[in-house]
């Protein structure tokens, strides 16, 4: 039976056009699902939106548009922008969709009928950036958000509470019992911290505001924007509609998140799962952020870089192929274009590109245009070693979630082959079985390379795929997969017709200034 992979991104507040920091969280998870259907898994990708809250309210109100009106319009500025950079994830959220509002609906209800919801007063500092409140010590100079470097807001409200302060024992036993539920170590650390300082109730619903699911046994209270939200990952999976979907999905789910949003989802959402009677989720895989001249890339800071832009001006591929090596996950890393341009040109014109219109060049003076054959692995060839390692080393980052590590491993049968290139010459020998065999084993270092590159650079793949004469694309599912799949060494048959072409990545010359940075 295939392994099942269920991976999700947040989804995103729709306030403002997608940047390159949700970009960034977005290809990764695509990358991932990706290479899991890659494998042959079973896969469910979900993002989306989370339209309700005062943030969307007051920025509607901005616009002078019902919330609803502007999330119609701006949930399409993110599905437009995930498919120009080539995401393919399986559905789609928008938190407004009756899907969801129901969804929410039982799964609030579930838990009050636990008994784990009170009712209460409620008074504390609140950021409207977060659609969080913060306690007077997490203040910054005592009056701004410690994210925004915005004013908080006093806010009294009665509303109902949900019972967080229960399940701290609970919680800290999950933690033990499942070590590696976070990815990585040192956040799974920060989220048991954050419990063991001890957790206090959370105000769960409002009555300040009317955009947001009605609460089933008080209507005149709306649930909070973030209770509401996390419950997206359960209503794509059919919860309490489709009770077959559900078992196939939950709980083997990866929430791949930003590190701002670890409480909410190392603390909040177990907890939630824990007492509405369902499992917590499998796995959360915590990203670090884009950083800009040292700055948080986000909405509120004007610092953001518009990624369809982006893509326009470098290619969509060569953009995710940049977001997915550059920062190892987890950690923050500097966004620079002249870093972005640097590495195209090293990784993907001079290493990539280069041995795929070598190997076609030289494959059309020396053998006619017909690809040879590769030597059996262990005769003679040293590629297929490399390529062996490569793939076992590749295999194993991507199954960390380390798609950096993954990327750096496959480049290296890049490397290699070229260097065998460059060390026997073939352009320089008179056509014969010796330059077949070297050709053959470049030929097939550049099938598997290409297959372990796809979930990176899935147009570039398909185009090398099809100048090699290879049937189907290097995406099919099942390709990647350890058992039967085609990463083995003499998958290449040998006898095809080998196309040149264009360069796949002609080199670039960095412009002075992206245009895809936004000046307001
Ligand atoms: O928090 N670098 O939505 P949001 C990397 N709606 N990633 C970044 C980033 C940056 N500079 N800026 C944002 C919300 N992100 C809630 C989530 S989930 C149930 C609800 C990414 O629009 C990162 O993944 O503020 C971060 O966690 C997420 O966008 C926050 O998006």
């Amino acid at each position: 039976m295939p392994a099942r992979f269920y991976v999700t991104t947040p989804i995103y507040y729709p306030n403002d056009r997608p940047h390159l920091g949700t970009a960034y969280a977005t290809v990764t998870a695509d990358a991932l699902a990706r290479w899991h259907r890659l494998c042959g898994d079973d896969v469910m990708f979900l993002t989306g939106v989370d339209e309700h809250g005062l943030k969307i309210a007051r920025r509607a109100e901005e616009q002078q548009m019902t919330p609803q009106e502007w999330t119609d319009e701006t949930a399409g500025w993110f599905q437009e922008a995930w498919s120009s950079l080539a995401v393919t994830n399986d559905d789609f959220i928008r938190t407004t969709e009756t899907r969801h509002v129901r969804a929410v609906q039982r799964f609030t209800q579930a838990i009050y009928d636990n008994g784990h919801i009170y009712k209460g007063e409620y008074a504390g500092w609140y950021c409207v950036a977060c659609e969080a409140y913060y306690g007077a010590a997490e203040l910054e100079d005592g009056t701004a958000c410690p994210v925004h470097k915005t004013p908080v807001e006093w806010l009294v409200e009665e509303n109902y509470f949900f019972r967080l302060s229960a399940f701290a024992d609970r919680l800290l036993e999950w933690y033990t019992e499942h070590p590696g539920v976070v990815v990585p170590d040192a956040k799974r650390n920060e989220a048991v911290s954050f419990i063991r300082q001890g957790l206090d109730d959370i105000s769960i619903t409002r009555t300040s505001i009317d955009w947001g699911v009605p609460v089933p046994w008080d209507p005149g209270h709306v649930v909070y924007v973030w209770y509401d939200a996390l419950v997206n990952y359960v209503t794509a999976a059919g919860y309490g509609v489709d009770e077959e979907k559900f078992a196939r999905w939950w709980p083997s789910v990866h929430h791949l998140v930003g590190k701002d949003i670890l409480r909410f989802h190392g603390v909040w959402w177990p907890a939630m799962c824990m007492a509405a009677g369902i499992p917590p989720p499998h796995q959360l895989v915590v990203h670090g952020f884009l950083l800009v001249g040292g700055e948080k890339m986000s909405k509120s800071r004007l610092n953001q870089i518009d990624p369809v832009a982006l893509a326009a001006d470098v290619g969509v591929d060569a953009l995710r192929y940049h977001l997915l090596r550059e920062v190892a996950l987890g950690s923050d890393g500097e966004f620079s274009y002249e870093a972005l341009v640097g590495r195209y040109n090293a990784d993907l014109a001079n290493n990539l590109g280069n041995l795929v219109q070598r190997v076609a060049t030289v494959v059309g003076s020396k053998c006619g245009g017909v690809g040879p054959a590769p030597r059996p692995a262990g005769q003679g060839g040293r590629i297929a070693d490399v390529a062996a390692e490569v793939v076992a080393g590749a295999r194993a980052a991507w199954s960390r979630f380390a798609p950096h590590e993954a990327l750096a491993t496959s480049w290296r049968l890049v490397h290699e082959t070229n260097a065998e290139l460059e060390a026997t010459e073939p352009w320089k020998m008179a056509p014969g079985p010796e330059v077949d065999a070297v050709l053959g084993d470049a030929l097939e270092a550049l099938r598997i390379v290409t297959i372990l590159a796809a979930p990176a650079v899935p147009a570039a793949a398909a185009e090398i795929w099809r100048r090699l004469g290879l049937a189907g694309a290097p995406d099919d599912p099942g390709r990647g997969a350890e058992d039967g799949g085609d990463l083995g060494w003499g998958g290449y048959p040998g006898g095809l017709e080998v196309t040149k072409g264009e360069p796949i990545f002609p080199r670039r010359v960095p412009s002075e200034a992206s245009p895809a940075r936004r000046s307001r």
